[in-house]
């Protein structure tokens, strides 16, 4: 089984049981002139996974391995988002500069270019932070027989961070990959990747994706 060098000890894992999990790659996020930069955010701080997660994917891919793309947005109405995420999140639905900011459909709110995902791969719409709550993430997985989950996307502390609690409460294993995870701040970035290893691997395993690329080859 391909054995992988991480925090907080190494990560064993058997291939054709782990899926590659894709978090909110979107250009909402992502792209230069965007809804995380109109917050006041640096996306440079995302946009270095984008090289990593290339790499990541085509060696995924390459081995024959599931990929599981995921989405934050809603319905073109908003009908899918709680009154009080609107209140903290008053852009949602607003015209930006790539159609309205995190609405299914618009060309913000899509996967960008760089990291399309390849026919027959999954993408999973979220009204969430979290990629299990209101989706068929579990059930996808189930029905693949899958049991540990290599992480990756945007951002480590919100998406991520809810993504990984979500299936260790769920009783996947999961291995974050630093490289291949980003934050807009970089303090949130450091203590995010920490808290996951912490206490023997409280949430799971972090380790870089050259080392995963490595095991699988
Ligand atoms: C945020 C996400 N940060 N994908 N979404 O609102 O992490």
């Amino acid at each position: 089984m391909p054995t992988v060098d991480a925090q907080p000890g190494p990560f064993t894992f058997q291939a054709d049981e782990t899926a590659l999990v894709v978090i909110d790659m979107q250009r909402d996020f992502l792209l230069p002139g965007g809804f995380g930069e109109s917050l006041g955010n640096d996306v440079a701080e995302l946009r270095r996974t984008i090289e990593p997660l290339t790499a990541l994917i085509s060696a995924w891919r390459g081995a024959g391995l599931p990929i599981i793309h995921t989405r934050e947005g809603h319905l073109p109405d908003l009908s899918d988002c709680p009154p009080a995420k609107l209140k903290r999140g008053p852009m949602i639905g607003q015209q930006g500069t790539f159609g309205r900011i995190l609405v299914r459909g618009e060309y913000g709110h899509d996967i960008i270019d760089e990291l399309k995902p390849a026919d027959g791969e999954p993408v999973v719409d979220k009204p969430g932070k979290g990629a299990f709550y209101a989706t068929d993430l579990h059930k996808i997985l189930d029905n693949d027989g899958i049991k540990s989950l290599v992480v990756t996307g945007v951002t480590t502390e919100v998406c991520v961070h809810t993504t990984v609690r979500e299936a260790n409460d769920r009783g996947y294993e999961c291995l974050v990959l630093a490289d291949c995870v980003g934050s807009y701040f970089p303090e949130f970035q450091q203590v995010g990747l920490k808290m996951i290893a912490a206490q023997g691997g409280i949430f799971g395993w972090v380790a870089e994706s050259p080392a995963v690329i490595a095991a699988i080859q």
